[in-house]
């Protein structure tokens, strides 16, 4: 008798494996779903796991049993019993050994967990294999699908929008990493998954003044807050604030044609006394940059918000904002309400200006932030700055995980512990103080 754990993508391609492997006489204990291939858990596919053993080749018969009684997947076929015999007469010449009847009834006597004879040492040991076998499989089972803990975490991940592989990492995680008796522990399993949630947001690192002038751009959809942030940004690194001295900013528009875009930044540029410019081209942008590269510290660059399905459009900004030069730090902003289906479409239409990392707008107009943590995460991609209202320059700071990880709902988060787990650089940190 020999054990088996096979795997493979359906119920019948995994028992074609085994029936390659160990020949038509096999008994499966127990099947699941599990997850497949994938590259660091991530782009898994769900399969099947088959667990049994290839039974005593005299044992005619004995891959009818089903010791778990587990039925296999309605949609596959069930395990065929063997065909009726084409010749009797051939089988019955097959000589059978001497002790037949006796090994039979012992290896009957395992699958069916009846006890065997106490001195039969080999039964016994393969007993306690197969007992150990059954309390691992019901074991797993608990924990996949019953235990009360993993329902919490699962109905808290969808309640903050998390997307489905997202939630399944997570949850594997949970699994691969908690024992049955530690599940039991909500909170602890809950502040862990807070953990790997703020592990998974990455920040960007501020480049600040290594090169003079900084230049930013923001891109991104229309309407999603791009001139307002711009503004914001050029109150706190234009005026400065008790963190930060002030250094020379300059604003400079290509959205000069719509109307009220350009009085809008003339109005902040005004309040803010911080000079604005207009550019129609990429000459007109080149020429601007190299007048402004000489008193300014910093260019900040607002653009027209472009619909991601108008891949022309993006790209005539795109070969515009080429004038910016490589050393420019393009960021992509995006409103924290944006629909799961759209997050994805954005981040890869916007693909082409390259853009370093990702300003997340309008976080006070949601509280389901899951869609954005997990695309980002899946897109490998950072958060720069976060914005939480209409008011200039106070709605504004740089990313940190603790924004994010209090943003969630459902989850108690107790602030000193991720506060202290997740620190963020006070010298680097924006904000309107
Ligand atoms: N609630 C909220 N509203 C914001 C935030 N940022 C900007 N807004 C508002 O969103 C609206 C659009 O802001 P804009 O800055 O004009 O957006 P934009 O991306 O420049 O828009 P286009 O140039 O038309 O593409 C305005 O009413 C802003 O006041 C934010 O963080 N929270
Ligand atoms: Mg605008």
């Amino acid at each position: 008798m020999e054990y088996f754990i096979e795997q493979a993508l359906s119920y019948t391609e995994c028992l074609n494996k085994i029936r390659m492997k160990y020949g038509d006489k096999v008994t499966i204990l127990s099947h699941k779903t599990v997850r497949i291939g994938g590259f660091l858990g991530l782009f898994t596919k769900e399969g099947v796991e088959l667990t049994g053993f290839s039974s005593n080749p005299y044992g005619k018969g004995l891959s009818d049993l089903n010791i778990s009684g587990t039925p296999p997947p309605s949609t596959d076929p069930p395990l065929p019993k063997p065909a009726p015999e084409a010749n009797p007469v051939i089988h019955n010449t097959v000589k059978k050994p001497a002790n037949f009847e006796e090994e039979k009834k012992k290896v009957l006597a395992v699958a069916t967990q009846q006890e065997p004879p106490a001195h039969d040492p080999t039964l016994q040991q393969v007993l306690s294999e197969v007992r150990n076998l059954k309390e691992r499989i019901d074991a797993t089972t608990i924990k996949n699908d019953e235990h009360s803990t993993l329902k919490r975490i699962k109905d808290t991940l969808i309640l903050n929008d998390f997307s489905l592989s997202y939630r399944q990492i997570i949850l594997d995680r949970v699994k691969k990493e908690f024992s049955l008796d530690a599940l039991n522990n909500y909170d602890m399993v809950q502040d862990k998954v807070l953990e790997w949630i703020g592990q998974s947001i990455a920040l960007y690192q501020e480049e600040e003044f290594q090169k003079r002038p900084r230049i930013l751009v923001l891109v991104g959809p229309t309407g999603v807050g791009k001139t307002t942030t711009i503004a914001k940004l050029a109150a706190i690194y234009g005026i400065g604030n008790s963190m930060r001295r002030p250094v020379a900013v300059r604003m400079i528009t290509i959205d000069a044609f719509r109307i009220g875009a350009k009085a809008q930044l003339e109005a902040y540029s005004k309040i803010m006394g911080l000079p604005v410019s207009y550019v129609e081209d990429y000459d007109d942008l080149k020429k601007t940059i190299a007048v402004y590269s000489e008193e300014a510290d910093m260019l900040l660059i607002d653009t027209i918000g472009k619909s991601p399905r108008d891949s022309a459009q993006l790209g005539e900004m795109k070969q515009l904002l080429d004038a910016c030069g490589p050393s420019a730090e393009v960021h992509l902003t995006m409103a924290a309400s944006t629909k799961s289906s759209d997050i994805k479409e954005i981040l890869r239409q916007f693909e082409p200006f390259a853009y370093r990392s990702v300003v997340i707008t309008k976080l006070d107009e949601t509280v389901h932030i899951g869609n954005i943590i997990s695309a980002l995460f899946e897109q490998r991609k950072s958060i720069s700055y976060i914005t939480d209202g209409q008011k200039v320059p106070n709605n504004i700071q740089s990313a940190t995980v603790v924004r994010f990880l209090i943003n969630l709902e459902g989850f108690h988060v107790n602030r000193t512990r991720i506060e202290n787990m997740f620190p963020h650089n006070e010298a680097n940190q924006i904000q309107w103080k």
